[in-house]
């Protein structure tokens, strides 16, 4: 029996290498590959049940043509001919009414293979002169942060993490979301390292860690700037470290001089003794290793946060040792492939206008001149990851808006569209698979043949720019010469052999054990930025939350809504897998029960979230895993599960400053037991 190497192709930083077995043409058993040094042999529960996702009998195995209104669902099945006319029909007649600008590509890392990410779609909307998308929906915030500070660096590599005696895992909740780094991080405790979570919720990580610290959401800036504080009240900042490799040391004492821990305590809402334990931990317990998620970013502010917190190591002189240090998402082995170049944005034809994800729903209702009168969507499900639901769903129901969706599943974006075409899943089609969270690349070899008539993003991309008439030179390019493409454009030598007999190979930028240790840093000095001249103020300081730190706002919507992952999906995906739903069957709302109390909610019952944009009901879990003060609505089931109206009809769609990222837990809201009145005004006058 045949076994293939795959790669695990979603969106999440553990990217797994895949052994699977095929018999008879059917793929029969799915396992994490044992000599992988992140999977290490096992499958998390979501892609252990990948083959019943392969062959699930919901997968769209034809392209589809609406018959229905918008929303409804009502297709009929059509030849690849008759869908491909309709596609560039459709967009033809756009471009021609108003210009490439009018379609706008939506994507994002439904699958994370290099090839089927956006390479022959990257071409396609560049030739067409598309707008463009702005990819930071996810990241982005922390990693224009984190450059800030040290650089797009090799930050301390996952293989390296056993080392370190403290770890904080902040905004992170790795056993979740991560569960093979939270393996790593799990070693070093089995060599004595302690583990502090920094998270608003007691989320399953916070739950087994050996300490968890409550901050009010946003405020992460500002405990920073507290720890840092406590690090040189103690006498224990790393002063020759420091002066040796970083930048401003001088002018971060002089910043420092206006946080005192207390001022720190009292916007954090954590113990001044506990931020000064904390700071000095960090800096006496060596190695300490910090490692952000990505669930400290969701608010204005954000990246200036994520500078801050990227500075703490510098003081406490964590980087010195082996296993000490920073970590976020290793961006410089994750950007070693040309992704980019290979999307040739050379093909332009000349300045295009963008749209940050996050704000979609704005784009579909607003922008005229040209409007977007055509959306492609590929492996992305905006209606429910997009904030301000409302506003989506009112651009996806336009008449006069032409919409595309590529999908493996009849998902709530999907019910919208003209045409849908039917994609592959990772294992019916080749691909190159890099990691956010560590430093291997992971080939995928397909194991059968694609499904019913579905076909890779690559190709139907390929086939929608030849019938568009474009030029054939640039999109008749096969798969297998993009790959090797990629591969050859590699910024470090990538052992194309060693990649597909053993399935990974290690991207080697030379970042050794202890990559920071005499600096070093991909800076214009070479030294990591305490202080920062490219920005406005060039010192780390406390760049506030908007909604959050509104006290007018609040005496109108007095908590705070965050909206992390579940454990069983991914984003919305697996929302319609049979064990990941029966194990989380629907959405709910935790809150404190300081706070259920005063609004007379009892756990187990229904609730109403409202805010000024929208409101969603589900059931109330009455719980001190939630601060007080926060509620914590979890997200990535379908409309169906939420009764009509996700957790999204209350966020917001304003975007960061820098990275124009989504700002979806920077969100005040108000809960009242469902049957009361709705509306806010009642529960202020009571
Ligand atoms: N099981 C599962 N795994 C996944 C995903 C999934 O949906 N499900 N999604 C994948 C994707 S796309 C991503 S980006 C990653 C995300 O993985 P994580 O980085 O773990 O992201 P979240 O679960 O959004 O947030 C992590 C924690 O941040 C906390 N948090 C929220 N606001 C704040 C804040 O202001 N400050 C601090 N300190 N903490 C805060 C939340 O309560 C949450 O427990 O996971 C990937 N893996
Ligand atoms: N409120 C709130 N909203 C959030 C977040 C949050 O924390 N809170 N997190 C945000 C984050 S971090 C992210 S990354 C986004 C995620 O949001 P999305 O990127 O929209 O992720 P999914 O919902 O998983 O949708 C991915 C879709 O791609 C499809 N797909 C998978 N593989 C392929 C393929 O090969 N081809 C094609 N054509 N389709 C494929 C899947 O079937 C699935 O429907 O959500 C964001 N939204
Ligand atoms: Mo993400």
């Amino acid at each position: 029996m045949p076994t293939i190497r795959g790669a695990c192709p979603h969106d999440c930083p553990d990217t797994c290498a895949l052994l699977v077995t095929v018999e008879d043409g059917r793929a029969t058993a799915i396992a994490g590959n044992p000599d992988h040094p992140i999977t290490r042999g096992f499958l998390c529960g979501k892609v252990s049940d990948y083959l019943e996702r392969v062959y699930h009998p919901d997968r769209l195995l034809r392209p589809l043509i609406r018959t229905g209104p918008k929303g409804e669902g009502e297709f009929r099945e059509a030849s690849w001919d008759e869908a491909l006319d309709r596609v560039a029909s459709g967009l033809g007649g756009a471009i021609d009414r108003h210009g490439g600008a009018t379609v706008l590509p939506y994507s994002f890392i439904g699958t994370q293979g290099a090839l089927q990410y956006n390479v022959v779609s990257g071409r396609l909307f560049n030739a067409i002169g598309a707008t463009e998308l702005e990819r930071t929906i996810c990241d982005a915030a922390a990693m224009a942060g984190v450059m800030m500070t040290h650089g797009a660096d090799p930050e301390v590599d996952p293989d390296e993490w056993h080392h370190a005696r403290l770890i904080v895992l902040w905004g992170w909740n790795p056993l979740s979301t991560a569960p093979h780094l939270w393996r790593r991080v799990l070693d070093a405790r089995a060599a004595g390292a302690r583990i502090v979570v920094i998270d608003p919720f007691r989320s399953r990580t916070a739950r087994v860690a050996d300490e968890h610290v409550q901050p009010i959401p946003g405020t992460d800036g500002a405990l920073a700037l507290g720890l840092m504080r406590a690090i040189v009240d103690a006498g224990l900042a790393d002063e020759e470290w420091c002066r040796a490799h970083a930048d401003g040391y001088d002018d971060l004492l002089g910043r420092l001089e206006q946080y005192p821990v207390g001022r720190c305590a009292a916007i954090t809402g954590i113990d001044e003794a506990a931020i000064r334990a904390l700071g000095e931990a960090i800096a006496a317990v060596q190695p300490s290793l910090v490692r952000l998620g990505v669930g400290a970013q969701r608010h204005a502010g954000a990246e200036i946060a994520y500078r801050t917190i990227a500075c703490l190591p510098a003081v406490a002189g964590s980087w010195r040792h082996r296993g000490g240090g920073f970590a976020y998402s290793p961006i410089a082995t994750f950007l070693a492939l040309p992704q980019e170049a290979m999307e040739r944005p050379d093909l332009r034809p000349g300045a295009v206008r963008s749209v940050p994800m996050g704000q979609l729903g704005r784009a579909l209702t607003t922008l005229d001149d040209p409007p977007v009168s055509a959306l492609v969507v590929w492996n992305a499900n905006p209606l429910i990851g997009e904030p301000n639901e409302t506003a989506v769903r009112a651009g996806l129901e336009r008449d006069d808006l032409f919409c595309v969706v590529l999908e493996q599943f009849m998902t709530d974006t999907a019910r919208y569209a003209d045409v849908i075409l039917p994609a592959t899943t990772g294992l019916e089609h080749r691909d190159v698979v890099p990691s956010w969270g560590h430093h291997y690349l992971t080939w995928n070899e397909p194991a059968i043949a694609p499904r019913g008539e579905s076909l890779p993003n690559s190709e139907i991309f390929r086939r929608i720019a030849l019938r568009l008439g474009l030029d054939g030179d640039v999109f008749s390019v096969s798969d297998d010469d993009l790959l090797e493409q990629l591969l050859a454009g590699s910024s470090v030598p990538v052992d194309r052999s060693a990649l597909r007999a053993q399935g990974y190979v290690k991207v080697d930028l030379g970042q050794g054990a202890a990559p920071h240790a005499a600096g070093d840093f991909a800076t214009p000095s070479g030294r990591l930025r305490l202080r920062n001249d490219d920005l406005d103020d060039p010192l780390p300081f406390y760049d506030p939350p908007a909604e959050i730190a509104d006290e007018a706002l609040a005496a109108r919507f007095g908590l705070c809504l965050i909206t992390p992952k579940t454990h069983l999906f991914l984003n919305s995906s697996f929302a319609n897998g049979r064990r990941q739903t029966a194990a989380q069957p629907e959405p709910y709302v935790v809150l404190h029960p300081d706070d259920a109390a005063a609004r007379a909610i009892v756990d187990g019952g229904t609730v109403r979230v409202f805010n000024d944009r929208g409101s969603f009901t589900a059931r109330c879990r009455v719980s001190d895993d939630a601060r007080v003060g926060v509620a914590v609505a979890p997200q990535g089931w379908w409309l169906k599960a939420w009764r009509g109206a996700s957790c999204q009809a209350t966020t917001p769609d304003a975007v960061t400053r820098f990275a124009h990222a989504p700002t979806f837990n920077d969100n005040r809201v108000e809960v009242l037991p469902e049957g009361r009145h709705p509306g806010h005004e009642a529960f202020a006058d009571e």
